[in-house]
């Protein structure tokens, strides 16, 4: 059967970040993503997880002493589990940060690992390993130092040590330590655990981001959680990794669309998308998204949806529906007659014309009524 570890991967916990400050579910979102870290202790705690890996961006700015503290007090709290992290760019090590006295009071550096500490933090200029004998692993790894890094700091990090290797790495994009992931899968990594990318994803067998445990901007839609990776290594010594995102957030950003067509009223869009909300069972967060053909002389209240309950934004794409053929009649010898002969023929197949025409309209209408 040989031997396996449990870990569970996050980076991104932002912790200190208060999403959707101004809408009334912005409270309980800073204490969601606060609450975060110490669920994730609890999650290590109820699946026996070897080692909690933390990717960087714990913090969404340079931490306080207190913040510090208490991160503290949670890993006290992990019965076996092992934690070995890194500093993203958001809570970078700069000369000011608090990250090294920390680590320094708590016995956190790697060279304390030998001495039996359960967690390990990098935050050299170079990078660092550090070896854990109970689980036949060495994790390598490298701090953000500054708050843009422009060269590929990871990509010729190469494994020394024999057993199981994994690397640890935030960034990935042009200012944020660029990965030549080519070249990373090349280098005989059991695991590559990255942070930076609020959002779940591969960029290749073994290597990835488990996405922000929370989701932390209304952009952030569908599911959030953290990577459970289960390494093996059989009686003959080969390796295997298997990787699993699971669902972990307390809510999730859900677009509701709904579509309106000439007989929508206030009452019936308020109760569509009342329904809507209580269908999906009214505990996400909300963008509706309205589309369709509107009566003209109806305009979607946009402030009475956002009321129902955690709205975070109201996106009208809806279209008055017009009767061209009276407009034109009615029109023949106006500006409005001219402009439906001019874009009329086009909208019936172009999209953008058909936009043109309808949002050109309601403009010249009303100009009308107010008399040319
Ligand atoms: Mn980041």
């Amino acid at each position: 059967m040989g031997e396996s570890i449990t870990i569970i991967h996050t980076a991104d916990l932002h912790l200190g970040m208060q999403p959707e400050k101004d809408l009334p579910i912005g409270k309980e979102r800073a204490r969601e993503v606060a609450e975060s870290l110490p669920r994730l202790v609890a999650a290590c705690n109820e699946l026996e997880a070897d080692l909690l890996l933390i990717a960087g961006d714990l913090f969404h700015k340079a931490p306080l002493v207190r913040e510090l503290k208490d991160v503290a007090y949670q890993f006290g709290k992990l019965a076996k589990t092992r934690v070995v992290m890194i500093a993203g760019n958001h809570d970078y090590i700069s000369a000011r940060s608090n990250y090294p006295a920390w680590i320094a009071a708590n016995g956190y550096a790697p060279e304390d690992a030998a001495d039996g500490a359960r967690v390990t933090m990098f935050a050299g200029a170079e990078a660092e390993k550090v070896y854990l004998p109970e689980l036949g692993t060495t994790v390598y790894g490298r701090s953000f130092r500054s708050q843009n890094v422009t060269e590929g700091i990871y990509d010729d990090i190469v494994p020394t040590e024999p057993g199981i290797r994994i690397l640890l790495a935030h960034g990935g994009d042009a200012t944020d330590a660029p990965l030549d992931v080519k070249k990373i899968a090349g280098n005989g990594w059991d695991y590559v655990a990255l942070g930076h990318i609020h959002k779940p994803g591969m960029l290749a067998p073994g290597i990835v981001y488990p996405g922000s445990p929370e989701p932390l901007d209304r952009n952030e839609t569908g599911p959030h959680g953290y990577s459970l990776v289960r390494i093996t290594v059989d009686d003959a010594g080969r390796h295997k990794t298997d990787a699993t995102f699971v669902p972990f957030s307390k809510r999730e950003y859900r677009d509701l669309e709904i579509l309106l067509t000439a007989e929508t009223t206030a009452g019936s869009l308020a109760d569509a998308a009342a329904a809507a909300i209580a269908a999906d069972g009214g505990e996400n967060l909300y963008r509706f998204v309205l589309t369709g053909r509107r009566d003209a002389d109806f305009a979607p209240d946009a402030e009475a949806l956002a009321a129902l309950g955690n709205v975070t934004e109201v996106v009208d794409r809806t279209l008055p529906e017009y009767d061209l053929a009276a407009l034109r009649a009615a029109n023949a010898d106006n500006l409005i007659g001219m402009f439906i002969d001019a874009l009329a023929e086009r909208a019936e197949t172009d999209e953008v014309a058909r936009k043109a025409l309808y949002e050109g309209l309601t403009a010249l209408l009303r100009q009308n009524k107010r008399g040319f």
